[in-house]
Formats: structure tokens, sequence, C-alpha cells
């Protein structure tokens, strides 16, 4: 290891500076909101509020999963939160998630509307509405993996993400310790995955929702820049299991949906019906419903 500790932390940690990273300018110490801002409100029984991150397409593949099932009554509205500029901490976004980060759904199906945040709780509670994705057999099993996807990825994220590709600096330390839990961490998945064709055996599930925009992303080299690095290659099981569910319409559908950056012939900002694919996007899609 070539770094030396050169910061003496101070006894009481102040905010007296930006950190440096690519996120400086939005992270701070404190929540609450920090500007009046109404939110728009469309005409479906859920309103999704969000952006294409891998915690937002978990949700809007899984919207999209059920309305190609045929259940209509999964329509939504889809607005995208510029996080970037700061939208998170506007005062009706912070109503519906005191933690200031995206996604957020509102569930307006009953008759009073239901606040909902953190993409695992808003995924649990659109299968079960629905009676989707979570086959009864292997209940217990498909919550274990979404709760491990939850517990998992910030340590790849937050962690080797974070260190490898948005801090100012390179820091050896902390690069070595995550990129060794990420590492760690696919090889969880490429073992579960090596008789088995998704992550509870034959059927796709909210855990391969739940954890393909994360791990299917980083090892199909999509993710940090980092394929080469964290040697993907390796995983061949995961590799095949990402690549097959790449290719589900629903995903393709749902990872364009608040898509603001990349390709635009991709990018569908906000998404009120499922024709808006192919009038808003360049994609060869059928429309579906
Ligand atoms: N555990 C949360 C994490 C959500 C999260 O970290 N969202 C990020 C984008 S992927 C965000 O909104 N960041 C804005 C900020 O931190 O201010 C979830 O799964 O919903």
């Amino acid at each position: 290891m070539t770094d030396k500790a050169q910061y003496v932390p101070p006894k009481v940690w102040t905010w007296n500076k930006e950190s440096g990273g690519a996120f400086a300018h939005i992270n701070r110490p404190i929540a609450g909101a920090t500007h009046e801002r109404a939110l728009p409100v469309g005409r479906h029984p859920f309103q999704l509020y969000s952006i294409a991150s891998p915690n937002g397409v978990k949700v809007t593949v899984l919207l999209e999963e059920l309305l190609a099932l045929g259940h209509q009554g999964a329509e939504y509205d889809a607005w995208p939160v510029r996080i970037g500029e700061g939208e998170q901490f506007g005062s009706d976004f912070v109503q519906i998630n005191p933690n200031s980060k995206i996604p957020a759904l509102l569930d307006r199906s009953g008759p009073e509307s239901v606040r909902l945040f953190e993409s695992g709780a808003i995924l649990l509670h659109l299968a079960e509405k629905f009676g989707e994705f979570i086959p009864q057999a292997h209940r217990a099993e498909c919550l274990s993996w979404l709760f491990w996807q939850m517990a998992s990825t910030p340590f790849m994220g937050g962690g080797f993400g974070h260190f490898y590709a948005y801090a100012p600096v390179k820091i050896e330390y902390a690069i070595d310790r995550f990129a060794m839990e990420t590492k760690r961490q696919l090889d969880v998945l490429n073992r579960q995955l090596a008789d088995r064709e998704y992550i509870l055996g034959e059927s796709y599930s909210l855990a391969d929702v739940a954890i393909w925009p994360w791990y299917g992303t980083v090892v199909l080299g999509q993710a940090y820049d980092a394929g080469e690095f964290l040697a993907v290659a390796e995983c061949k099981n995961l590799r095949r299991w990402a690549e097959a569910i790449a290719e589900r319409p629903a995903v393709i559908r749902g990872r364009k949906v608040n898509l603001m950056t990349g390709d635009l012939a991709d990018q569908l900002h906000e998404r009120h019906d499922a024709s808006d694919f192919l009038t808003k996007t360049q994609d060869k899609l059928q429309p579906i419903g």
C-alpha cells in the first residue's frame, strides 16, 4: 500500500468545505427541505419521482413488467427529479421522502394516498399489491435476496464506485477495501447462478428485478468503467444471467424512463403512457397494453 495517512481528524467534525467528490455540491450533513417546490401530478394511480439510476430503474422495470403481464392498475406517471440540481430537497419531494433520495412513489390507487420511499420497500409494495414476482414457495428466499441487495449494494456503489470513479483522489486503501467486497459480492451471485437460470431458480422474480440494475450492469461493464479492473469476465454465470435479463422488453423500457444522460434516442424524461416509448424515443418496440 502506498498512501500515507496524513489526515488527523479534529475532535469535532464540522461542515466547512465541500469534499471535492463528483457529487460534493449536493452532499450536506443535514436533512429537510431547502426550498419550496411543488411536484407535478399526473392521471395514473402511481406517481413516480425518480431518475434512471440503478435504484430508480428497479422500480420502472417492475412497473413495466407488471404492465407487460396485463396489470393496467400499474399504470404510472414518471417524473424526473434532477438530483444534480438539488430537486430532491424540494418541499413536496421531502414530504414523500424525508430522506431526500430517489426513487419516491405516491400510490394513489386507494382512498388515501400512500407515500413510499426506499426502492426495496417500493418493490415489495408493488409486487405484493399485484401478486406477482414473489413466488409463494420461495417467498423467504426472495425476501432474503431483496434485503441482501439493499444491504450489500452501498458497499459497491457508495464504497467501490465512489472511491474508484468519483472521489477527487485515488486512495489505495479505500479502493482495495471496497474492490475486495465488490468482488466477493459478485462471486456470491456467480455461485448462486451456477445451477440456476435466475436468482431463485427457474423463474424471474423480484430478486432479479432488484439485483440486476446494480450487479447486472457492473458485470456487463456498464458501471464505473470498472469491468476490466474488477475482471468481471470471470463471472461467467452472472454474465449469462445479466445478458438474458438485459434483453427483456420491460427492462429495455424501464431503463429509458427518467433517463437524462447518454444517447438522446434512449431518453424518456417523463413517462405517462406506453405509447411514449414509441413517440418520444426511437424505440422499435411495439407499445404494450
Ligand atoms: N437506499 C435508497 C438509496 C437511494 C439513493 O441513494 N438514491 C440516490 C440516486 S441512486 C439519490 O437520490 N441521491 C441524491 C442525494 O444523495 O442527494 C434506495 O434504495 O432507494
